[in-house]
């Protein structure tokens, strides 16, 4: 090979290495499917966890993990599968006098698959922190990334009973914002693309963290996947017009 071919060939190897490191971080959207959170017949399905069920360890424990991913993310896709189904046989039937009551369940259970699936992905078993695109647009927002901390662990350790905390983008403004969810389904902004969600629900912690939730809101950081959140915001902004 001459010189010059061989320049040219490390350098397309280079720049592949480079353009796969962050495909190699959005591996749990694109190769896992964790995203895809319904089959072609519209069944919810709940994707394998992109990690072992010890990766997050000590900040989030394998048993809480294994409770936490089995019975109420599982759970509550099942039982998304049922409301689905109630609403499908009341509507079979011509007969709507249940509807109200499978909505508001479908509304529970479908929100709480989406952001369990989501908060799996963002997190990992290092320390990570916001760069680029994302970077820039938390400082346009928020001012720095140690102001958006603050406010979204303030938020979070402050989510009346039972929720989440919520970074979101926010095409109608074209801006990060942060949530405070109330359950799955409440206080949110309809049309905004979650980023980065903080499951504040006592099963997401008790185990280790016990009553202090503020304990497990503070430790969360040193696990959160920014390279995730900022694949989930290149995706974001692909989807705006
Ligand atoms: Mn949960």
């Amino acid at each position: 090979m001459e010189r010059k071919d061989f320049l040219k060939s490390s350098l397309i190897i280079g720049t592949g290495s480079i353009i796969g490191s962050p495909k190699a971080f959005s591996q749990n959207l694109v190769v896992n499917d964790i995203d895809k959170l319904a089959d072609a017949n519209g069944t919810f399905i709940q994707q394998p966890l992109p990690y072992s069920e010890n990766f997050l360890e000590p900040y989030m424990d394998a048993e809480t993990l294994h409770l936490h991913y089995t019975f109420h993310h599982g759970g509550a896709t099942k039982a998304a599968n049922k409301d689905a189904a109630m609403i499908k046989k009341a509507l079979d039937d011509n007969n709507l006098e249940t509807v109200d009551y499978w909505t508001k369940k479908l509304a529970f259970h479908s929100s709480s698959h989406i952001l369990h699936s989501i908060f799996w992905t963002n997190l990992t078993n290092k320390k990570t922190e916001p760069t680029g695109e994302l970077l820039k647009r938390i400082n346009k927002s928020f001012g720095s990334y140690d102001r958006l901390k603050a406010l979204i662990a303030e938020t979070s350790k402050n989510v009346d009973g039972n929720g989440w905390g919520i970074l979101a983008y926010q095409p109608y403004t074209d801006s990060l914002i942060v949530l405070q969810c109330e359950n799955h389904e409440k206080l949110t902004q309809w049309g905004c693309i979650p980023l980065l969600v903080i499951d504040v629900w006592e099963h997401s912690y008790y185990l280790k963290y016990k009553n202090k939730r503020a304990d497990f809101v503070d430790a969360i950081f040193n696990i959160i996947n920014w390279d995730n959140v900022a694949q989930r915001l290149n995706d974001a902004l692909k989807l705006t017009l």
